[in-house]
């Protein structure tokens, strides 16, 4: 096969005797890829090369923005940027600090009050509560990208804030157990250091049916699991909350009204390599964030285009998952991976937006309106919508401000 090249030089000349270090100052020559490769090896080379150039811009950014040379907030300094990094690298110890605090949250009383979700027992569930309240208008709308970064962010902060934990949100790199497989990989074979095992294997299931509001139904096989989560850290978790859309493995659906009643049972995983392997791997993670040149695209490719049998990497990582919650898009929060793969789904995006920072974190980053798929038709989103996370976390932001991870309340980058 055969891939042309585009040259990126990245201009970082204005700075050269502002920068600490002699190596930083070099102005790198990167040569990008201009399309994603479909060999899932060398397509792995290509998002090294991609991480390598992101951590450069975002690095060269905060020195603008440190420096007065860029207006930002000058708040989020290379002193002080949180660095999220993914599970496989953080230390044995990390680990377990992080799943500590959550199972700390999962015990935290409740913020919610009962008549908004009687089902919400813990601080963890109000989030599940949030996520299940806002579903439709935060999924193939205008908020998807900032909605689930805001999300992510401030669980991250409760976790600190609220349970003492002091490293940042590590996420889940799904081209790498797309090769390992997931129950293979650090992240889910079940050991005190991962972030919980398979279900139980429950034998004789069948065709799981993605779909959802107004989306055409996609067929996959179901996973090696299927029941409740054998061990690790969340082996005696209690998931409260739903069902609403639950994806069966018979092809069905089950809900029970609005999901928002008291519901206890176990987290249930059916981990399915198959659909992490074709939908999330290095080539699918590539395409992303090689091919879109405008966020439309952006979007409806990591969401995949409705019709196209693609469930995009966004579907790929949640549905390769499986079992209860995982597969149901509206409680899917109730499994502690959830924020692992939005911090992915994040970090994904975070790469694209550096390819070409100042249009993509500005109102040309915006595409979409306040409904799923648009339906029914809402107004476009833009950069004063407003993003509230209800009790799970507070105050509302606007758009405008959740478009860049360094320069409005967030600070933070990805390793
Ligand atoms: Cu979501």
């Amino acid at each position: 096969m055969h891939f042309s090249c585009v040259v990126v030089i990245l201009l970082v000349s204005s700075l050269s005797n502002a920068l600490p270090s002699p190596h930083e100052d070099t102005a790198p020559t990167y040569t990008l890829p201009a399309a994603a490769s479909t060999d899932v090896a060398e397509a792995s080379k290509q998002l090294d090369q991609l991480a390598k150039f992101a951590q450069q811009q975002a690095r060269s950014l905060l020195k603008q923005e440190h420096n007065g040379e860029k207006p930002g907030k000058g708040k989020c300094t290379l002193e002080n940027v949180a660095i999220r990094r993914e599970w496989g690298s953080l230390s044995p110890k990390e680990r377990i600090a992080y799943t500590d605090a959550v199972r700390c949250f999962q015990k935290k009383q409740a913020k919610t009050p009962a008549s908004l979700v009687p089902g919400a027992r813990s601080r963890y569930d109000d989030w599940i509560g949030t996520h299940i309240n806002q579903t439709v208008f935060i999924h193939y709308s205008g908020t998807f990208l900032t909605w689930h970064r805001f999300f992510t962010w401030h669980y991250e902060q409760a976790l600190r804030n609220e349970c003492g934990y002091t490293g940042y949100q590590p996420y889940w790199n799904w081209a790498l157990t797309a090769v390992t497989g997931l129950e293979e990989s650090p992240l889910l074979d079940g050991s005190d250091t991962s972030m919980g095992s398979n279900g139980e294997f429950v034998p004789g299931q069948g065709t799981v049916i993605f779909g959802g509001p107004g989306l055409p139904e996609i067929l996959l096989p179901s996973g090696t699991g299927g029941g409740c989560v054998t061990s690790g850290p969340f082996k005696d978790m209690t998931v409260n909350l739903g069902p609403l859309a639950l994806g069966l493995a018979n092809g069905s659906t089950i809900g029970l009204g609005d999901g928002l009643g008291y519901n206890p049972r176990c987290l249930k995983r059916d981990l399915t390599t198959w659909i992490n392997r074709n939908f999330a791997n290095a080539s699918s993670v590539a395409r992303v964030i090689i091919k879109p040149k405008d966020i439309y695209d952006f979007q409806m490719t990591m969401q995949g285009y409705p019709g196209s049998g693609d469930l995009g990497i966004h579907g790929g990582g949640h549905y390769s998952m499986g079992g209860d919650p995982a597969r149901d898009a509206f409680v899917s929060p109730g499994d502690p991976l959830f924020y692992l793969h939005h911090a992915m789904i994040d970090r994904v995006w975070w790469t694209w937006q550096l390819l070409d920072n100042e249009k993509r974190t500005g109102a040309e980053g915006i595409s979409g309106t306040g409904t799923f798929l648009d339906t029914p038709p809402s107004a476009n989103t833009t950069l004063d919508t407003v993003i509230d996370l209800g009790f799970a976390a507070g105050p509302p932001q606007t758009v405008r401000d959740l478009l860049s991870t360094t320069a409005g309340p967030f600070c933070y980058i990805y390793l």
